[in-house]
């Protein structure tokens, strides 16, 4: 008997943006990926096309359905799409699917691999929660767990086939750097200066690391996104209103407002500087791939509770650093992400955390580029389609949901 083809040739992702661009930012790398890299035809259904509009500026806010970047986009409205559902259907972030649309994967002859793509954690329960089965109450339907993490155990991160090459050439390549500088308006820095990106929500320490930056022996170039930060910015530089384009200097730190570029444009960014500060998910996996020293602002949760994550990434990210890199790391990753959102916390200590984190610079470079090497190996989309393969087998044996 002829084996039936378990790969999926269709996908249905449901992304509904709750804030920030997170959500759709996973949704739609996953979305190019699965299409350009795996030839799925895939259909992403979002809720919020302006965040879309704002990775990738192609798109039309004003279009129900439109086709970007080889993937068939449709504006997700509360009326429900009726149509006929996909092979494999992904709701982000537990998402609700529409009841007609499941309905209808319930009726289809061969129904759909359903997934739940998770947040991305490093806490240790992940490894037992990834793939589990969610038995539907009422119909014949089975919805699984899929987590992204960095152990093995876990779905991996989304990292598209030649990333690291492209990455790799960036870095290499002196033209193409000096294009990259030229297209953001900026002279190519000398290579003494120290440059930082930096991608991040309110945080009260960064008036202090900017005196550090300001104050400390090597010239450093701060490309500051628009975003979130940007008041606090202004502030220090006494700017009630800093935008794009804005540049800022005091002693040795120069800082430059970036317009918030495309989003496959934002991986240069990351590419070509020293240390990247990122925030949410996907920014921080991306300054992952760049093999550079980052520094993670987590999005901060209810009870603290993103601390224990923050701190299980730690405990991941720093095994294999000396005690004093590992030490400055994670001083600086406190620092950091205990001054968010609190404006009666004081920046005390993130000049010192700055410098202890600058001497270690060196090391954590090197464990940057070995991390991203080990992380390479456990690759999301891959991982997802294996998965419906592996559902595929369990279903032949009747045995799925068990
Ligand atoms: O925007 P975020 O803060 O999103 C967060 C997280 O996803 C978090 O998990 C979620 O719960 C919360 O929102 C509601 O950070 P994140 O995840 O890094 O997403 C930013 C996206 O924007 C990412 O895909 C990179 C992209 N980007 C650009 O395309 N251009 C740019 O210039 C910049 C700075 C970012």
């Amino acid at each position: 008997m002829t084996a039936p083809n378990l790969q999926p040739l269709t996908c249905d992702i449901f992304c509904n943006v709750i804030d920030n661009y997170g959500d759709i930012g996973v949704c739609w790398r996953l979305a190019r990926q699965l299409a350009n890299e795996h030839g799925l035809q895939v259909r992403l259904w979002v809720d919020d096309l302006g965040s879309l509009a704002q990775l990738c500026p192609e798109a039309d806010v004003a279009a129900e359905k439109q086709r970007c970047r080889g993937v068939e986009v449709h504006h997700w409205r509360k009326e429900s799409p009726d149509v006929r559902p996909a092979e494999l259907v992904i709701e982000a972030f537990a998402c609700k699917l529409p009841k007609n649309y499941i309905d209808a994967m319930a009726a289809q002859a061969y129904r759909p691999v359903w997934i739940n793509l998770e947040y991305l954690s490093a806490e240790d329960w992940v490894e037992s929660h990834h793939k589990l089965p969610s038995p539907h109450p009422t119909l014949p339907l089975t919805k699984y767990f899929f987590f992204p993490g960095f152990t093995p155990k876990t779905g991996g991160l989304l990292l598209e086939r030649d990333l690291l090459a492209r990455r790799d050439a960036f870095q290499n390549d002196a033209a193409q750097q000096q294009a990259f500088w030229r297209s953001i308006g900026i002279e190519m820095p000398s290579a003494q200066t120290l440059k930082i990106s930096l991608f991040a929500y309110e945080n009260n320490a960064l008036h202090g690391l900017f005196d550090a930056w300001a104050s400390g022996a090597q010239p450093v170039l701060c490309l500051v996104p628009e975003g979130r930060i940007l008041p606090l910015v202004g502030e220090y530089f006494g700017d009630t209103a800093p935008c794009a384009g804005q540049t800022y200097s005091r002693a040795n730190l120069q800082a430059r407002v970036l317009p918030f570029v495309e989003q496959e444009r934002y991986d240069e960014l990351l590419w070509a500087c020293d240390v990247n500060f990122v925030r949410g998910e996907d920014s921080f996996v991306r300054a992952q791939w760049a093999g550079k020293p980052f520094i993670w602002q987590i999005y901060p949760q209810h009870d603290a509770v993103h601390l224990k994550k923050l701190q299980a990434f730690l405990i991941l990210y720093s095994g294999h650093l000396s005690r004093s890199a590992s030490q400055a790391v994670e001083g600086l990753w406190q620092t950091w992400n205990s001054s968010v959102g609190s404006v009666q916390a004081a920046p005390i200590g993130s000049q010192q955390v700055w410098f202890a984190f600058a001497t270690a610079r060196g090391e954590v470079d090197s464990h940057a580029q070995h991390w991203a090497r080990q992380l390479a190996e456990n690759n999301l989309a891959l991982n997802l389609l294996d998965f419906c393969q592996e559902i595929g087998r369990m279903r032949a044996l009747k045995i799925e949901g068990q």
